[in-house]
């Protein structure tokens, strides 16, 4: 269908073809599309889904490195660190204003996350057992980040592409500290190499699983790309980012933990084994190693906040120049 020409999919839509093919040609053009623009209802649809889930990532996101803002080992660390996650809570922010600019709600949003309806990042649902996995999350999760993000700055709606490019100016800064602790250690006491070789080996698929499933299996990526939303495909940014740091990590002494990996010479790529995906569905449909923590940490954190809710409209009502 996404591939077919307007026609048919306007029919498919139920959408004025007219008015389709207006809104594809300022597509084609590469002019943005704005909250006030005629869109096609499928649009704002898929743009709700992705830019909430995106701001519950950023939130839930929070959560695995915020354990160790206490027990990060100097204080320049510890700095750092509050930043970064500091930088996700705002991350979360911009996000759920350009989610709202489409006429999704904040309470629905959060509705969705906290009743389980909406998904956040795979990634968030796996444990930070040690000091290194926080390197690790910085060159790797957050690299992995970046790549997808800097795409997602050229999609076609203004107020999410736009939110983007602060967000992967921060997630670049949120890299490279990453990056420099990965090979601060890698360079370290055995103990220390041992902890950033297991913490890689922990977190290599995980990532990988970041990118989504294989672009066969990927029901959105069709119609995302038609309209400019998304501009690679999964496995085009899974593969730039595993050709990035496969070599880098290699330079460091660390071992991947995949006995399949090989440079292809023909394609001038790093190849790997293949992901488990069995595992990637199950974290995805909440069975994975953190999923019910993490979704206890944000119900807390949402009913400890009702005060807070509460004092805020009690006062906007007592300043209203209605009352
Ligand atoms: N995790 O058709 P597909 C960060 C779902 S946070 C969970 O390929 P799509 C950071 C997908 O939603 C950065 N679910 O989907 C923060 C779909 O299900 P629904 C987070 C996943 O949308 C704190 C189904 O699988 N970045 O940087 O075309 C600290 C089929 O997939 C995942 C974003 O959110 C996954 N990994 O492509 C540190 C970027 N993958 O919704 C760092 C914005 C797939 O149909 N999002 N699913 O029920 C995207 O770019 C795209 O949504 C994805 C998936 C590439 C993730």
């Amino acid at each position: 269908m996404y591939g077919a020409d307007v026609e048919q999919v306007a029919i498919e839509l139920n959408e004025d073809p007219q008015k389709l093919a207006d809104f594809e040609a300022r597509i084609a053009r590469g002019e943005k599309i704005e909250p006030g623009d005629w869109m096609p209802a499928e649009y704002r649809r898929q743009l709700i889904r992705m830019i909430s889930q995106h701001a519950h990532s950023e939130v839930v996101g929070m959560l695995p490195e915020g354990a160790w803002i206490t027990r990060a080992p100097n204080l320049r660390r510890k700095l750092i660190l509050l930043a970064k996650v500091q930088d996700e809570a705002g991350h979360g922010q911009y996000l759920y204003h350009a989610a709202e600019t489409l006429g999704a709600t904040r309470e629905e949003m959060l509705d969705a996350l906290l009743t389980g309806k909406a998904k956040y990042s795979s990634i968030f649902n796996y444990p930070t057992l040690n000091w290194t996995d926080i390197g690790t999350i910085g060159w790797l999760v957050d690299g992995a980040a970046i790549l997808n993000q800097t795409m997602l700055a050229r999609c076609s709606y203004g107020p999410y592409s736009r939110a983007m490019v602060r967000i992967c100016m921060e997630e670049n800064f949120h890299k490279k500290q990453g990056q420099e602790m990965v090979i601060r250690y890698s360079q370290g006491s055995a103990r220390q190499r041992q902890m950033i070789q297991d913490a890689i080996t922990r977190w290599w698929w995980p990532t990988l699983m970041m990118f989504g499933p294989h672009d066969a299996d990927s029901p959105n990526s069709g119609v995302l790309i038609r309209w400019g939303i998304k501009t690679r495909t999964n496995d085009e940014l899974r593969q730039d980012f595993i050709n990035q740091l496969v070599p880098d990590l290699q330079a460091c002494g660390i071992q991947l933990p995949d006995p399949d990996l090989r440079y292809d010479e023909q394609s001038g790529n790093w190849q790997i084994g293949e992901i488990d995906w069995d595992e990637f569905w199950r974290v995805i449909k909440g069975d994975g190693p953190m999923n019910a923590e993490r979704m206890a940490a944000r119900r807390k954190a949402h009913d400890d906040g009702l005060w807070v809710r509460e004092a805020l409209s009690a006062y906007a009502e007592k300043h209203s120049p209605l009352n």
